[in-house]
């Protein structure tokens, strides 16, 4: 039978000095590897009952060496149960809970040796310069958390009158969009008003210029009907008023293909199945099909492949090619002539002279038109500042809003291959070193730490879409630093990237405090 000798080992260790009480409580006698939690449930004068109830046993059974209990409770300072746990208390450091598998197994796990206890001086007690190490590092970091936490406190301040200020913004923005959708009302109606008078005014230049056109047609279509029956008469040899096959046969100008004679092709292409023609027909259908011919004859047109043809000047003799380069010249200029009788033509269309009033109508109606397009731009910047205010207002800047200040701040890292950059409640990307676009690896998403700890863990997700996978996505651990800086990037899983970061915005002495005074009475004596 193994039973501790509980009253020998309490007189030396506490480390905080919040935990006097402990110790005055701690002088309670209990088996070995028994913690101060669980001793009245170890009472040497009654019998023992497992945890888990399935069995009682007497007293002196408690760390024999047998497994009684199925949940290892009556073997907690040794080895016999595989499931039971050990308490070391660890004087002068934290105390610890191992399982019992691992007492008297040669290793020493507890910093007071305890877990060794079969072979005497097998382990040092090593507790005092542990304690003392763990105190000076829990030191330096409350030292840490204190100094963040004064910064935290002041972006908390920014982060308040930050969003306060938003607030302010969105209800100026809401009344300047009132007036500005007021104005692009008035600008509108100045608009449409202007524009009717002006486009009264066109209305007369518009006619005219109809007329002009219907003038100008009914010329051009007299000149046609005009030198169409010149040539019908000039055809018409007999002059019936009837242009025959017979008639159009001694014409050369009918003679398409040039070979001396006018085929039964060629009648059909003047006269299609018809016999003869009179005037009126002539005019209608075979003119537009003989004009080119006979202007060709004439010198005055030529289709694009015997230009081709005579640029082949090579079987040419010299003055031939000499006189034909003259015309060609002619012929240029002539084209040009043209081209820029054409321009001069449109240009006339787009330039025509108003009276002075029209053009003040058109010049008042440019203006209104200008001014409600101001108008309307006015309303979609104030819309689009509004929007970005309200989604701003809607993003989750911590508890106390400390977060709201570094709201687009950003942060870069770079490694052997990559430039990582981080926009706080933006973006991340990635940049590679050896050039290529940036790639992005996620959008701002959502705090993601779990339970108390929500704002510890931020979550940027809908990334470049990795390849033949999924979205990048990345995850930033905060923690509590003085400077806000990335301390690393890494990529755990493809195109899964982590962000440590570290901000005195997560510096919070209280909280750090409350955790570290949680920890200590749940690591009780
Ligand atoms: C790029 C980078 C890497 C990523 C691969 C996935 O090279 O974005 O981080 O792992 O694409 O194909």
């Amino acid at each position: 039978m193994v039973y501790s000798t509980w009253l020998s080992k309490l007189q030396s260790f506490i480390l905080i000095s919040s935990s006097l009480v402990i110790f005055v409580l701690s002088d309670v006698p209990r088996p070995r590897g028994v913690s101060l939690s669980k001793a009245s449930l170890y009472s040497p004068t009654k019998d023992f009952t497992c945890f888990d109830g399935t069995n009682t046993i007497p007293f002196s059974y408690v760390n024999d060496d047998y497994c009684d209990c199925f949940d290892g409770s009556d073997e907690p300072g040794t080895s016999a149960c595989l499931n039971s746990v050990f308490h070391c208390t660890n004087a002068g450091h934290r105390p610890q809970n191992i399982p019992s598998s691992r007492v008297n197994d040669g290793i020493c796990d507890c910093c007071d040796g305890t877990d060794e206890y079969a072979i005497p001086d097998t382990c040092s007690n090593n507790c005092e310069e542990l304690g003392r190490e763990a105190r000076a590092q829990a030191q330096q970091t409350a030292e840490l958390h204190k100094a963040g936490n004064s910064i935290r406190l002041e972006l908390i301040e920014k982060g308040n009158k930050k969003r306060s200020e938003m607030a302010e913004q969105l209800s100026q923005l809401e009344k300047d969009k009132v007036d500005a959708l007021k104005i692009k009302e008035e600008k509108e109606a100045l608009k449409n008003e202007l524009e009717a008078k002006e486009n009264e005014a066109l209305q007369v230049y518009r006619e005219a210029e109809e007329r002009e056109k219907q003038k100008k047609a009914e010329i051009e279509q007299e000149q046609l009907v005009k030198e169409a029956t010149e040539q019908f008469n000039r055809f018409d040899s007999d002059k019936d008023g009837i242009l025959t096959i017979a008639e159009i046969k001694v014409v050369n100008v009918f003679d398409k293909n040039k070979d001396g004679e006018v085929d039964q092709e060629e009648i059909q292409y003047f006269f299609g199945d018809n016999e003869s023609m009179d005037k009126d027909s002539f005019i209608s259908s075979t003119w537009s099909l003989l004009k080119p011919l006979l202007m060709m004859e004439e010198g005055m047109f030529r289709p694009a492949e015997q230009e081709e043809a005579d640029s082949d000047d090579a079987d040419i003799p010299q003055e031939e090619a000499h006189d034909m380069e003259g015309e060609e010249e002619t012929e240029d200029i002539d084209q040009q002539e043209d081209l820029n009788i054409d321009d001069h033509d449109q240009e006339q269309e787009h330039t025509t002279e108003y009276d002075d009033e029209t053009k003040k109508l058109i010049e008042e109606a440019t203006d209104a038109r200008r001014q409600f397009t101001d108008a309307e731009r006015a309303v979609r910047e104030i819309e689009s500042n509004i929007r970005s205010i309200q989604q701003n207002l809607e993003k989750d800047y911590g508890l106390n809003q400390e977060y709201a200040t570094l709201d687009g701040q950003c942060l870069e890292y770079e490694d052997k291959e990559y430039v990582y950059k981080l926009c706080l409640f933006e973006k991340v990307t990635q940049k590679s070193k050896s050039g290529g676009a940036e790639v992005g690896l996620g959008n701002w998403g959502e705090w993601a730490g779990e339970g108390d700890n929500k704002y510890s863990i931020m979550k940027y997700t809908n990334g470049v879409t990795c390849w033949n996978g999924p979205s990048r996505m990345t995850i930033v651990h905060i923690s509590c630093g003085l400077e806000t800086k990335l301390l690393s990037v890494t990529e755990p899983y493809r195109c899964e990237y982590k962000i440590d970061l570290s901000a005195p915005v997560a510096c919070d002495d209280s909280t750090y405090l409350q955790q570290q005074q949680q920890k200590e009475s749940h690591d009780e004596l």
